[in-house]
């Protein structure tokens, strides 16, 4: 497979799109903002924004993003949400906004997704599990779709659900977790503008097996945080109860922050496998708050990281 870290080979040999070849020229000047908003069918994030978010990063190939996968509801094998994901049907797409909101509704993806800025992100990902990759995400703030369907004063905590469809996906047949799919966010998480709702990567519409059409990236948090195929966002009083947590409370948190200095239970979170360094590569090390200390440090102060873990 085409690594990123092959001396032969850079980042732009293996990415799928012309266009993106000149990524790092657009952002190098005001060329970056000419690019301008997006327009057309919302399902297409050609044309997004492009920003400095992660400009020093290299992201992995989309060859690398869209093989090696979890999504349990196609199945636990890392290749099998790219086999079977093929069979979800995403349009029609709604998703359910209740709970404590000015504007409850069932929204069409394309409602939900009107008058947002979809910006060009790349992220470092870390998976719970210890591998980790760079993702040129394609999305938009949580914080602008919470603002649109405004949130009511008692809301301290925002839920979100996948799809629940054992017909499509196949996983679902059996109860590996208790579906559907659940996680959550207390309030200032869900409104940091780091936090978004991804609906595409790499120019192209999100693929199916990493969660399309809509799904969450949290990139300070571990992957399990970041739900796919999302149908349902309510805001409560209550921190909701989340898949994870349900399975195995002791070993996935509600928080679930990266954090190098506090293990989980059947292995060391201090160092990361990059997907795509190739069977020799040096791990490296695990940045706290997966290197986004500076922006969202201030969200935990005076919190026990070890004890809200
Ligand atoms: N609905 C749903 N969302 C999910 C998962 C899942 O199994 N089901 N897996 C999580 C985990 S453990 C990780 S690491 C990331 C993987 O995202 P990716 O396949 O796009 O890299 O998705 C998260 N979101
Ligand atoms: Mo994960």
């Amino acid at each position: 497979m085409a690594g990123r870290y092959r001396s032969d080979l850079k980042w732009s040999d293996v990415t799928p799109k012309a266009g993106w070849l000149n990524r790092r020229e657009l952002m190098a000047g005001a060329g970056a903002l000419a690019a301008g908003a997006i327009a057309g069918p919302a399902f297409a994030s050609l044309g997004a924004k492009k920003t400095s978010y992660g400009s020093d990063l290299e992201p992995n190939s989309f060859e690398d993003i869209t093989s090696y996968n979890n999504f349990y509801e196609f199945g636990t094998g890392k290749d099998d949400p790219a086999r079977n994901a093929h069979r979800l049907t995403i349009d029609p797409w709604t998703v359910k906004v209740d709970g404590l909101v000015d504007k409850p509704g069932d929204y069409s993806f394309d409602d939900l997704v009107s008058g947002m800025t979809l910006e060009e992100r790349i992220y470092r990902f870390r998976c719970v599990e210890a591998w980790s990759m760079v993702v040129p995400w394609v999305g938009f703030e949580l914080a602008d779709l919470l603002n649109k369907v405004g949130v009511q004063p008692g809301a301290k905590y925002v839920a979100f659900e996948t799809l629940v469809r054992p017909d499509e996906m196949t996983g679902q047949r059996r109860n590996v977790l208790n579906w559907p799919y659940r996680e959550g966010l207390r309030i200032d998480e869900a409104m940091h503008p780091l936090t978004i709702m991804a609906t595409g990567l790499y120019d192209e519409p999100m693929p199916k097996q990493n969660g399309a059409p809509i799904r969450l990236v949290v990139p300070w948090k571990y992957g399990f945080k970041s739900i796919k195929s999302i149908v349902r966002i309510s805001l409560t009083e209550d921190e909701p109860p989340t898949s994870w947590n349900l399975a195995n409370p002791r070993e996935y948190g509600f928080y679930s922050n990266v954090n190098p200095n506090v293990d989980h239970p059947r292995w060391s979170q201090a160092s990361e496998r990059q997907i795509g360094g190739g069977l020799f590569a040096k791990r490296i090390p695990t940045l706290m708050f997966n290197g986004y200390e500076k922006e969202v440090a201030g969200l935990y102060s005076g919190m026990d990281l070890e004890e809200f873990y």
